[in-house]
């Protein structure tokens, strides 16, 4: 029987590498990211483990460019992971910086979650996974648009809860405290942080939760000393 499928946004590094990683025992990964090279990568790693993945070289904040990529792709699960945190007081913030913080956290997961739900829905099977952040519940001095992006995430994850349920498919905003990646650089010791792993380990679990069940929204917190 084939194995299903799970389509992962930021994999080449990170927490989107450790879930790619983590769901290749059970699944075959679609890995999109723009690092070609880092995706060609774990692309040797997972099939030395025994998995399939398919690097699909690509920035997702191009609709056009999602479009064609996912067309005919069969996704059991995707994670919306892919995203950009650029902290810094609003008055520093450039056009630029705004529109791409906006542009990946969230126009990204619209093009992405819309190219692959038609699929789920028709199929009345499958997982749509978005990791946000504590950010979208809480506040910080820098962090005007990357909080407003991952608040934003959450009425979007619960609007399309409600529309895509009785289509049984399931939707989890996944929540992470500070994650030890190079997603920031604050030069500090990054031992007390979650690792991209632990996000990993609870991405599966979320997902393998007993049909008729569904974990809607995780917070991930480290127990760590900082
Ligand atoms: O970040 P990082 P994390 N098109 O920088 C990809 C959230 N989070 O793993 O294109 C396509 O190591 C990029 O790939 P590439 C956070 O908001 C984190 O820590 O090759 N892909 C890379 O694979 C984010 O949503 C923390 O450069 C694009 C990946 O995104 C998620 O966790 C805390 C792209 C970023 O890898 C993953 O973050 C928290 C584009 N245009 C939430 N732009 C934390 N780390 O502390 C970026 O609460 N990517």
């Amino acid at each position: 029987m084939a194995r299903p499928t799970a389509v992962i946004t930021g994999a080449s590094r990170g927490i989107g590498r450790a879930i790619a990683l983590k769901m290749a025992a059970t699944h075959d990964v679609v890995a999109l990211a723009r690092s070609k090279d880092d995706l060609e990568t774990l692309a040797r790693e997972i099939e030395q483990q025994g998995g399939a993945c398919r690097p699909v070289p690509l920035d997702v904040t191009d609709a056009d460019a999602v479009t064609a990529a996912l067309r005919g792709v069969r996704a059991d699960v995707l994670v919306n992971n892919a995203g950009v945190g650029i902290m810094k007081p609003l008055v520093e913030l450039t056009p630029a910086e705004w529109r791409t913080m906006v542009a990946t956290n969230l126009d990204a997961v619209y093009y992405v979650t819309a190219a692959l739900l038609p699929g789920m829905v028709e199929r009345r099977a499958g997982h749509v996974v978005i990791v946000g952040s504590i950010a979208g519940r809480s506040a910080f001095a820098g962090g005007t648009c990357y909080t407003a992006t991952k608040h934003a995430l959450v009425g979007f994850s619960e609007s399309l809860l409600f529309e895509v349920r009785d289509a049984n498919v399931k939707v989890t905003l996944v929540n992470p405290g500070s994650v030890n990646t190079s997603f920031s650089s604050s030069g500090r010791d990054g031992g007390w942080k979650l690792s991209a792993d632990d996000v990993a380990e609870a991405v599966a679990r979320v997902i393998d939760t007993p049909p008729g069940v569904l974990i809607h929204q995780l917070e991930i917190r480290t127990l760590r000393k900082g």
